[in-house]
């Protein structure tokens, strides 16, 4: 599925702005038909943003439920001849669609755009009607899992609740933007361009995907390809629905030097431009040999982190100010990468990677597939039953799956796709389960493939590390267990990698370690959450790494604090964020600041 873009052939209207709202608390809206009605005493709603601390309301922070959206459009008349679509760019967790009354979409997933052609619903040169549902419950089929239940409030009303087992505030509504945007009849439903070089020349393989209703005309419309460099001169030319094509004197797309090529294609029909759309692409190589991860036959050494979509008021909601001020931090720490933890960010977030020269491993939602929530300890209880991790469940895991390389295989910042978080990957039945999927990924597209796992999962004990290419550690030893003693940690990392590697062969990324810590919290010697206590854990941690090197690389849990579920252990959220909340540094973002700038991206 394409981005849409204003091109000369494509119209596009975005409905990002002020929305109607109303929270379902009675379960009334289907009865009353609000889809068709439309809502009366609504509330004001930004789109987009997360619902939940946009109202000064606890019910609506804590709400589970359908919530409903409404607005009104005019569709121009010049539309007429167009194919018109409506595109959202993500909602927690299950949208609906109505336009003028009729269901126009059906979505499942929380993460990931969904569109449809609304012609046959719309009125041209009127006012439309546009309702959209969204619902924020989960299920065991669902990805993230989680399970919604009844209680009853002082009224004796019944009132739904969310268990989940991942620890990301459940923030819901629609988080990204919603558009109207049109293609000619003939159009380009996708393209996908893979790249490649050899000595100075580069090489792009594409393969358009055309949309064209009228049959009998397919022989007259032909595809070509321009390929423009960043002062925009003409440097490669290409015809043909699938084709290649050589750039001389090749400039790569580079970690932490981004170059990118401006990839142009056409529709062509008679000399006439019949759809346009362009990507901006970069050329570069990724793979893995020796145990070591190339980046361009480098050796690359992953510095960054683990991210959050998460800001104060909006929540998840898409931010361009504070996703630029995140990449500008990034340069500024010396990072050279992130991953997606723990759901595919706004395709606007890989727009800026790609740009920045900053590497992103992309994750499907697939977080809390395991019988507790954290703090990793504790015993993992079966989840792969009949009941819960299922067949349904491996079917959704799989479409989310395609539907993410669908939408990012043409970042070149994009080098591993990561198919799940921290799975109970010591159970028999997890083995088929994650054998299906990799093998599943495996024919979508050919970038590694990284599985990322809890420390509960003892080394040589996981079962599905063999499908994989890359094995992501999330450790927290002298935090969750060996509580306050950095030392006795230390020892335990060493000695855990050790056994991982032994065990696997394979390189190891350390996905995620690092402790919570209340900004502006001192304390000398250091104990738990003090600023000190953080800088000193990552420093013996970093300490253990640079000994090992089949460690390919750190990146620190958490960027940023960000809001979890209320609980014991999460103090106004998770803080274990470099960086607070508001995007400010904590001690230990000048102490990363300095290592990463010290250490080259081979390491
Ligand atoms: C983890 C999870 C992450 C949590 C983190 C923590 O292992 O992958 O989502 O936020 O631990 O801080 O407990």
């Amino acid at each position: 599925m394409l981005y849409p873009q204003l091109t000369s052939s494509r119209n596009l209207i975005s409905l990002s702005g002020i929305w109607n709202f109303k929270a379902d608390y009675k379960e009334e809206g289907y009865v009353n038909q609000w889809y068709l009605k439309g809502l009366k005493e609504y509330d004001l709603m930004p789109v987009p943003a997360s619902y939940n601390d946009i109202a000064v309301d606890a019910a609506l922070r804590d709400f589970v439920g359908d919530v409903w959206y409404e607005r009104k459009v005019v569709i121009p008349k010049q539309w007429e001849t167009e194919n018109v679509m409506i595109r959202v760019g993500s909602a927690s967790h299950h949208s609906k669609i109505w336009v003028n009354g009729v269901l126009v979409k059906e979505y499942t997933g929380g993460f990931l755009p969904f569109e449809s052609t609304i012609n046959e619903a719309i009125q041209f040169g009127e006012e439309n009607h546009i309702v959209i549902g969204v619902n924020n419950e989960l299920t065991w089929q669902t990805l993230p899992p989680g399970e919604a239940y009844y209680v009853e409030d002082a009224d004796g009303n019944r009132k739904k609740k969310l268990k989940q087992q991942h620890d990301f505030f459940n923030y819901s509504g629609i988080h990204r933007p919603v558009y109207l945007y049109t293609t000619p009849r003939t159009y380009m439903e996708d393209i996908t361009v893979q790249t490649d070089y050899e000595g100075d020349q580069g090489i792009i393989s594409y393969q358009v995907v055309m949309n064209q209703p009228d049959e009998e005309s397919r022989e007259a419309v032909t595809v070509k390809i321009e390929v423009y460099d960043e002062e925009n001169q003409l440097v490669g030319a290409a015809a043909g629905e699938k084709g290649s094509l050589q750039i001389d004197r090749v400039t790569l797309w580079q970690p932490q030097n981004a170059y990118l090529y401006k990839f142009v294609a056409k529709l062509v029909s008679k000399e006439h431009t019949l759809d346009e759309y362009s990507l901006n692409i970069g050329i570069r190589k990724v793979q893995i040999e020796n145990g070591q991860f190339l980046i361009n036959g480098e050796p690359f050494y992953f510095k960054g982190f683990g991210k959050h979509e998460d800001m104060d008021v909006k929540g998840k909601g898409l931010d361009d100010a504070m996703n630029i001020r995140d990449f500008n931090l990034l340069k500024w720490i010396h990072a050279n990468s992130f991953r997606t933890s723990h759901y595919p960010y706004a395709e606007e977030v890989l727009d800026l990677a790609d740009r920045y020269g900053i590497v992103v491993i992309d994750e499907v939602p697939a977080v809390g597939m395991l019988g507790q929530a954290v703090p990793a300890i504790g015993e993992l209880d079966g989840v792969f039953t009949d009941e819960k991790i299922n067949d349904e469940t491996l079917k959704e895991h799989i479409r989310l799956t395609r539907e993410m390389i669908a939408r990012d295989k043409n970042h070149p910042s994009v080098v591993m796709w990561s198919l799940a978080n921290e799975a109970s990957v010591m159970e028999p039945r997890a083995e088929a389960y994650f054998k299906e999927l990799a093998e599943a990924a495996r024919k979508m597209d050919d970038r590694p493939l990284l599985n990322v796992n809890l420390m509960l999962i003892e080394p040589g004990k996981c079962k599905v590390s063999k499908y994989f290419d890359v094995i992501g550690l999330n450790l927290y030893f002298g935090w969750y267990s060996e509580r306050g003693d950095i030392d006795a940690g230390k020892r335990r990392l060493k000695q855990w990698l050790q056994e991982c590697h032994e065990a696997e062969k394979k390189p190891i990324l350390l996905s995620e370690y690092g402790v919570d810590t209340i900004a502006g919290l001192h304390k000398e010697p250091a104990i738990m959450f003090s600023e000190e206590f953080q800088v000193q854990f990552l420093k013996a941690y970093h300490e253990v790494f640079d000994q090992l090197p089949f460690v390919i690389g750190e990146h620190v849990w958490n960027f940023a604090d960000f809001m979890t579920g209320q609980d014991l252990v999460r103090i106004d959220g998770n803080k274990k964020g470099v960086f607070t909340r508001q995007r400010q540094p904590k001690m230990a973002a000048h102490y990363l600041r300095e290592r990463w700038g010290s250490i080259t991206n081979t390491h």
